[in-house]
């Protein structure tokens, strides 16, 4: 049964960037809920995907030093202990693991055709379509088997979890690998990252929730890795139940019983989420209030999905925040989805001036830290709402 636990509001596509503010663009309700059986936590309006990731989406998994260096560390884990014939990726996004893979072992599913061009470029074959049973009954049909797959923050975006899996099982080797990595409902619920919910990301995954899920379709889980990436996420390695050639790791039982003891099975730690969130709307506000009062400047750092939840749930707008810096090609010279605040492309005079930065990618805080000594040396400041609102 779905609880509801959780509303974020009326959202805009999180990755909706406007040439042109403009305050009718479509929202939607944002409410979040747990299943008490399945262990699922997800959210209600489910957008269709070819709304969200079509031949426009800007997201670039190779923006950040920390995801370039990430997916080179992934790929030789992966030559080194399952030396894949053929490696399948689904979400491949503009090739950030694809190309760290000879071509004729690496293929790539991206439905976004802007993105999938990327690769193609680079000699990559890659399928721009949405990953289902067509597409993997298709993929079959030229390539036989892939003895790994693999897909980073891309099946929670997916809404029919069956035909993903079903999907997978059709086309994967019966000794094959599958990896998926999403950021971890854990770390998301431990550091009040509600940001971590938007339209995209119809899931969050938890341990609890893949195994069960998998379970029917004669999968399961037989490593777990802890990433620090986007805030904190889990990789999970996933065999064919009856492949006895694989042992299960500790590291499965140590997840699993790590998610019970903080209560992820049950409903009551997501209703004091609940509350947790909106004292952290509150204290967000009081904090730009006051900078505001003494006439500080604050810009946002990283136009991420993440922000556009928080810049729409606490209602923050251009009178709060200057503008955005972004990296991001796509994003440059447009609005902040839903919100009346430019995005410039990230140049570091944009900075020159500015007392307060606010850290949209607090994900990469460590990476921007890094980036941006001189501002903070000149007594510049950032502020983070994760895990509570404060200034650094
Ligand atoms: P980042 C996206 O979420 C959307 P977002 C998607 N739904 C998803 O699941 C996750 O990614 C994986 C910029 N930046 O990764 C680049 C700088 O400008 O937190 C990006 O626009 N300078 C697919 O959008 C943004 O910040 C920098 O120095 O929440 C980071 O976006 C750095 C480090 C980043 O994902």
């Amino acid at each position: 049964m779905n609880k509801f636990f959780l509303n974020l509001g009326v959202q805009p596509l999180a990755n909706n960037f406007l040439k042109k503010y403009s305050a009718k663009q479509p929202k939607y309700n944002l409410k979040l809920y747990f299943n008490t059986k399945s262990k699922m936590v997800s959210i209600s309006k489910r957008i269709p995907s070819s709304v969200m990731f079509n031949s426009k989406y800007p997201y670039r998994s190779s923006m950040s030093s920390t995801m370039r260096s990430s997916f080179k560390q992934l790929s030789n884990e992966i030559k080194k202990k399952f030396n894949p014939k053929l490696l399948l990726e689904i979400g491949s996004n503009d090739g950030a693991l694809l190309t760290h893979f000879d071509k004729d072992r690496a293929i790539g599913v991206e439905p976004c055709k802007n993105l999938a061009k990327i690769t193609r470029a680079k000699r990559y074959y890659t399928y721009d379509d949405y990953w289902d049973l067509k597409l993997s009954s298709k993929i079959k049909k030229k390539f036989k088997e892939a003895d790994l797959i693999y897909s980073a923050n891309t099946l929670t975006h997916i809404s029919n979890l069956n035909e993903v899996f079903k999907s997978i099982n059709l086309i994967l080797s019966d000794e094959g690998v599958l990896i998926i990595e999403d950021p971890s409902l854990l770390e998301c619920i431990k550091n009040n990252a509600y940001d971590q919910f938007y339209n995209e990301h119809i899931y969050i995954f938890s341990a609890l929730s893949v195994k069960k899920l998998i379970h029917a379709f004669d999968l399961e889980i037989f490593d777990i890795e802890k990433l620090d990436t986007h805030g904190g996420s889990l990789r999970y390695f996933i065999k064919r139940i009856n492949n006895n050639k694989i042992k299960i790791k500790n590291s499965v039982s140590k997840q699993i019983s790590t998610e019970l003891k903080f209560d992820l099975a049950n409903f009551l730690t997501y209703k004091k989420f609940g509350i947790s969130v909106k004292k952290s709307k509150i204290d967000l506000i009081k904090i730009f209030k006051e900078i505001k009062s003494k006439n500080k400047k604050i810009i946002g750092y990283g136009a991420t999905a993440k922000a556009c939840t928080v810049l729409n749930y606490c209602n923050i707008d251009n009178e709060i925040i200057d503008y955005f810096v972004d990296t991001t090609p796509d994003k440059s010279n447009k609005f902040m989805p839903g919100k009346n605040i430019k995005i410039k492309r990230y140049e570091k005079t944009l900075l020159d001036n500015i007392d307060y930065i606010y850290l949209g990618a607090w994900n990469f805080k460590n990476e921007i830290l890094n980036k941006e000594k001189k501002f903070i040396k000149n007594g510049g400041k950032f502020i983070t709402h994760v895990p509570t609102p404060r200034i650094i």
